[in-house]
């Protein structure tokens, strides 16, 4: 396996020429993993060294990022009635979708589980599978989520929301009690593909959640923001919280909160929460992948440029965890949106992997007859 590909010389360059701190970053981390076999170092840089995030450039080629533009901007188009591409004047109609709100909190589309061509080849690309197995080893799933567009402001974009939080239920990612085991996505419970980040357990980490960039974002043009290190001070943070039942949601009430989602949550921060200071936007050229430790808070800040914010949400876990059941059901869950979508054809060998197709009875039969068990 080519690490140095995925480590090396990649991450010493910058990533978002406009940010002095992202390179500082990189460099940094760059030095700590000089001294340590790549694999280990990847792993303790995430989990020890203070950063608590990573950025692997050239993940995916220009091609690839532009192809996956085209089937957002085609998704939009198909099924949102008046928008076009390439007049902003019509990416107002957004917003007035029935789901408008998500666009102009999150710019997230409804579906949570989009499947189409070059999403597919993102989700199997060996890069991406090799910058996710440099951190949780071999035996990986990859997540099946969505992307987001961020709206040029300066264009006449609806701003999204500035946002910090932690995609995990403090107490019980730390107890094991988030039912993440019940997951079995039957047809039309698309959202629990969702679930399996706020119900993630630290039994079964490590866990990273990514992006994987699609258009070079620069500081101005909105997305990903961290706090750098937090992983480190996660412990000591959730024994100062004390009892769960002191951070439920009060209307007016100015701090934060736990925002409970069907057996996990997300941890919401406060505008007025101290840790906005320490978060850092972090800029990303194009085809680069950002993961970090699901223990840094992070969220996203809005656009304030005439460029739009693409991006693709990819995460990926440990396979050993999942009991027999739920990963079977996953991998039929997949295969079936992937034969729905006429996909099947484009399953690699590492997509078998990644999708969990290992899990099913014989899978390589099926990949060639499109039948399944659910058939
Ligand atoms: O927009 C972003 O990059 C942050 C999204 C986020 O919070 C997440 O992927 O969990
Ligand atoms: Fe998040």
């Amino acid at each position: 396996m080519d690490k140095s590909r995925a480590h090396g010389n990649d991450q010493s360059s910058t990533a978002g020429a406009s940010c002095g701190h992202v390179e500082d970053y990189e460099a940094a981390i760059l030095a700590a993993n000089a001294e340590y076999d790549v694999k280990k170092a990847f792993v303790q840089s995430l989990a020890r060294d203070s950063y608590g995030f990573v950025i692997f450039r050239d993940v995916i080629s220009e091609e690839d990022c532009r192809a996956t533009r085209n089937e957002i901007w085609s998704y939009l188009e198909s099924k949102v009635p008046g928008f076009r591409r390439d007049d902003p004047e019509t990416w107002r109609v957004l917003s007035e979708t029935n789901t408008g709100r998500y666009y102009d909190a999150y710019g997230l589309p409804p579906d949570p589980v989009i499947v189409t061509r070059q999403l597919v080849r993102n989700r199997q690309n060996c890069n991406v599978i090799r910058a996710f197995k440099n951190i949780l080893g071999d035996g990986i799933l990859v997540s099946q989520d969505r992307w987001c567009l961020y709206r040029a402001t300066q264009r006449g974009g609806v701003p999204t929301r500035n946002n910090l939080h932690l995609d995990l239920h403090p107490w019980r990612y730390l107890d094991g009690n988030t039912q993440i085991e019940d997951l079995r996505y039957e047809e039309g419970h698309d959202h629990e593909f969702s679930l399996e980040i706020p119900r993630s357990r630290a039994e079964d980490g490590p866990h990273i959640q990514g992006v994987l960039n699609l258009l070079d974002n620069l500081e101005e043009d909105g997305g990903t923001q961290l706090v750098p290190g937090f992983h480190n001070a996660f412990m000591e943070w959730k024994l100062e919280l004390g009892k769960e039942s002191e951070w439920l949601f009060k209307p007016g009430q100015h701090s934060n909160w736990l925002h409970p989602g069907n057996g996990g949550a997300s941890f919401k921060f406060h505008e007025q929460d101290p840790i906005q200071a320490l978060a850092h936007r972090i800029p990303l050229k194009q085809g680069s992948l950002l993961l970090w430790d699901q223990r840094c808070v992070h969220g996203s800040r809005p656009n304030c440029s005439s460029r739009v914010r693409m991006a693709q949400f990819i995460r990926a876990f440990r396979r050993a965890p999942l009991s027999k059941d739920r990963a079977v059901a996953r991998a039929c869950a997949i295969f079936r949106k992937l034969k729905a979508a006429q996909l099947l054809d484009e399953v690699s060998g590492s997509g078998m992997e990644v999708f969990g197709f290992h899990d099913l009875p014989d899978a390589m039969d099926m990949m060639q007859t499109g039948l399944s068990c659910l058939d």
